[in-house]
């Protein structure tokens, strides 16, 4: 990728060039997908010189892949980070990066607010192997400097947070928790590189699931990781490689790197709809709340300009009637699809409390903040007028 002034190329350009040449090897327009699950070694020597480390090259696909490796390097630009690791899906990304990260007898503090698995792994998972998994409301970043003991090591958290749309203050908690030599953890998901980049805010990690945004289609299932290479390196050697084997394939790796070439268009496209989205549900008289980090009522407005280039696609709101008017109006939905995941091109529609989220027991979602009332929106890429006229007909059958 050359550019004719030497400055640094965009997003949009780098999303789509970066570490790819096309006029090298057969001249293909798009990188090619390497379907090898392993490399050949020129001699033995070679090879033990690989797997000792002592020599660039594959290996093995469960380490690493060219197509996968290219999707890699992108959104490790993208993210600002050194270095990437892809996985098998979101969770992967999770696990694989929190099995290395903690060994027992070490606590993890995580937000109160997570995506239902993660809730699971966390306290169904880590805690089964002696890591203490402590929440907190990271909302307020000065609970964070009281909270962290001797045996904190990591504090994880989403923003906005799924289901509920809490913000976390990125720069405020991974300074407070630098400062504790604690490291800090920030799923992207909601928001991708091209609305918040949270290493250039101070966290040390950044995970995704790259089967919602980076995708953008609904047609795959994959993760990544962003960080320092020295620990992406022990994620890749212990925790995916021994630990986890949430490797993706490279078929999906292909498919994330053809979502990422318009990633921003969707995106703005995603935060103009929902915006229209969100002003239409606040201005209904049967909507009681609207949680949308775009709207004058947000309670964090002012953080969300701050951290946020735009406030995103994903919308959580609530009827007056509850949640029996809020099945009455899924049901009625005819172009939204009722369905769980996000960011695809596709209006979804679900119910966090019996799906996303019914990991949480009742009383752990009143607890962790997950109201039974609530109904989340991923506003996707249809013409507004037409998902504004669906939710119309939708609220007046609730
Ligand atoms: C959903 N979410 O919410 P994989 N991190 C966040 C997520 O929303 C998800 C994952 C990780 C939903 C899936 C059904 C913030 C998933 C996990 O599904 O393992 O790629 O990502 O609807």
């Amino acid at each position: 990728m050359s550019t004719s002034k030497q400055r640094r190329p965009g997003f949009d350009t780098r999303a789509i060039h970066l570490g790819y040449d096309p006029y090298a090897g057969h001249g293909s327009l798009n990188p090619p997908v390497y379907l090898s699950s392993t490399y050949a070694f020129p001699t033995v020597e070679d090879g033990s010189a690989r797997f000792a480390g002592e020599q660039a090259g594959f290996v093995y696909s469960r380490v690493g892949n060219p197509t996968t490796a290219l999707l890699e390097a992108r959104v490790a630009d993208l993210e600002g980070g050194e270095a990437a690791l892809a996985t098998a899906s979101g969770q992967g990304a999770t696990t694989s990066l929190l099995w290395t990260l903690l060994a027992p007898g070490d606590e993890i503090i995580a937000d109160k607010t997570l995506y239902g698995c993660t809730f699971g792994f966390l306290n169904h998972g880590l805690a089964k192997f002696g890591v203490k998994v402590t929440h907190i409301d990271l909302t307020d970043p000065a609970r964070l400097d009281a909270a962290i003991g001797p045996a904190t090591r990591v504090v994880f958290f989403e923003s906005p947070a799924n289901p509920n749309m809490r913000l976390v203050e990125i720069a405020a908690v991974s300074a407070i928790a630098r400062r504790h030599g604690v490291r800090t953890v920030v799923d992207n998901t909601y928001c991708t590189p091209y609305l918040q980049r949270p290493l250039e805010l101070g966290a040390d990690y950044v995970l995704h699931s790259a089967t919602k945004y980076l995708g953008g289609h609904g047609d795959l299932l994959a993760g990544i990781i962003v960080g320092d290479k020295e620990t992406l390196d022990q994620v890749r050697f212990h925790g995916l490689k021994d630990m986890t084997g949430a490797v993706p394939s490279s078929q999906d790796a292909f498919l994330v790197l053809r979502g990422l070439k318009t990633l921003s268009l969707r995106m703005d496209r995603h935060c103009a709809n929902a915006k229209a989205v969100g002003e239409f549900l606040a201005a209904h008289g049967k909507v009681a709340l609207v949680h949308y980090p775009g709207l004058a009522s947000f309670p964090q407005l002012e953080l969300a300009r701050r951290q946020m280039a735009q406030p995103g696609g994903m919308i959580a709101f609530e009827l007056k009637d509850g949640i029996d008017a809020g099945r009455r109006f899924m049901n009625a939905l005819r172009l939204f699809t009722r369905a769980v995941s996000l960011g695809d091109a596709e209006s979804l529609a679900q119910h966090p409390a019996s799906m996303t989220h019914a990991f949480y027991t009742p009383e752990e979602r009143v607890e962790h903040l997950i109201s039974e009332g609530l109904v989340r929106l991923s506003v996707g890429l249809e013409d507004v007028a037409d998902l504004l006229d669906d939710l119309e007909q939708a609220l007046a059958a609730a």
